[in-house]
């Protein structure tokens, strides 16, 4: 992260963000490299509601995006390879970040237009320097959430789909995912708020629900099966280890795409309040995902597990995290097991 030197606030209400949607002719919205389901919701709904007001508008994604978002995509006025826009907009829209590092390829064009770009987020952290204009709600659950604020502001109409989709559904993708499907602590009476709406709207949850969530090949329970077969209970069965060979993933037939949420099974034991996955994917790399839960109430001590994955150089979020440890797995599973058995004393805070 780029150190900026003044506060990631914003400085625009929906209302302003809007006026200036409706003086652009021409735009183009940009998100955060490797998008997940808030940034692709989000760069659909700016771009849908653009074109509903007149403007043309187009998006440039950087890749990978996830398999299960792909289907979204198709038939989009976006490209997906993070090549910058042969065409000057008058509008840059950044939806879901504001920060360099996370714009990759596309931030020095970013850059010299901070003056026409509009930043719809929902972080903490970013530079304010990206753009003139900025709706920044760290409260929201969602960027989508943010947005629909604006759709609001614009006066536009939630359901009306085009055979493009409807701004609704690219909204409700934003919401849902990033609470978890309302389970997250960030799924609050505002966001049930929302997702009413946009219920009532049209948006088809059961369809979205399978198409984004219920999307894994068969390698991916065999990779399950063989994490939980690996599962180790350390400090007082408060923590979890679990691991897998190259040889494991070479056996079900999978890779890194069939991994996602594993490390999260351990979560289900009440005991259990950090859970960590060991993966072999490239010799000598030992790849460590680092989950916790939220505190039971406001203040009680949660493991902070940024702090634990600093500690292989790297990090992520309190709750989430990641790391690439060099050695053997054996090695590498023998020095978490020894981070993770003084859990008690060295991972929590208030
Ligand atoms: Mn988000």
């Amino acid at each position: 992260m780029s150190a900026a030197t003044a506060p990631y606030r914003g400085n625009a209400d929906a209302a302003a963000i809007a006026a200036r949607f409706r003086s652009a002719t021409s735009a183009l919205v940009v998100t955060h490299a490797k998008p997940d389901g808030d940034a692709v919701g989000s760069v659909l709904a700016a771009i849908r509601m653009l074109e509903r007001i007149g403007a043309k508008a187009r998006g440039v994604l950087v890749g990978p995006v996830d398999f299960s978002l792909q289907p979204f995509l198709e038939g989009q006025p976006l490209s997906r390879q993070g090549e910058r826009p042969a065409t000057d907009p008058d509008l840059v829209v950044v939806v879901d970040t504001g920060s360099w590092s996370q714009l990759d390829s596309l931030a020095e064009w970013v850059r010299p237009r901070a003056d026409r770009t509009v930043i719809v987020d929902h972080h903490r952290t970013g530079d304010p320097a990206m753009a003139a204009l900025r709706l920044i709600d760290p409260a929201s659950a969602s960027t989508t959430q943010c947005l629909l604020r604006v759709v609001d502001a614009l006066g536009l109409e939630l359901g009306a789909a085009s055979s493009a989709g409807s701004i609704a559904e690219a909204l409700f993708i934003g919401l849902a995912t990033d609470t978890g499907w309302f389970r997250f602590s960030n799924a609050d009476a505002a966001v049930f708020d929302a997702a009413a709406r946009l219920l009532r709207a049209g948006v088809e949850k059961d369809r979205l629900h399978r198409q984004i969530e219920e999307t894994a090949r068969p390698a991916r329970l065999r990779l399950l099966s063989k994490a939980l077969a690996s599962l180790e209970l350390l400090a007082h069965d408060r923590a979890a280890l679990m691991s897998l060979s190259a040889e494991d993933l070479r056996a079900a037939g999978g890779g890194a795409e069939d991994l996602s949420g594993i490390v999260n099974a351990p979560m289900v034991i009440a005991s259990v309040e950090a859970s960590v996955l060991a993966t072999v994917h490239d010799p000598g790399v030992v790849k460590l995902s680092f989950r916790s839960k939220p505190p039971v109430s406001p203040g009680a001590p949660f493991v902070d597990v940024d702090r634990l994955a600093s500690r292989y150089d790297g990090g992520g979020h309190v709750h989430a995290a990641g790391a690439k440890a060099k050695g053997a797995l054996a090695d590498v599973l023998e020095r978490v097991r020894t981070d993770l058995r003084s859990l008690p004393e060295c991972s929590t805070r208030a």
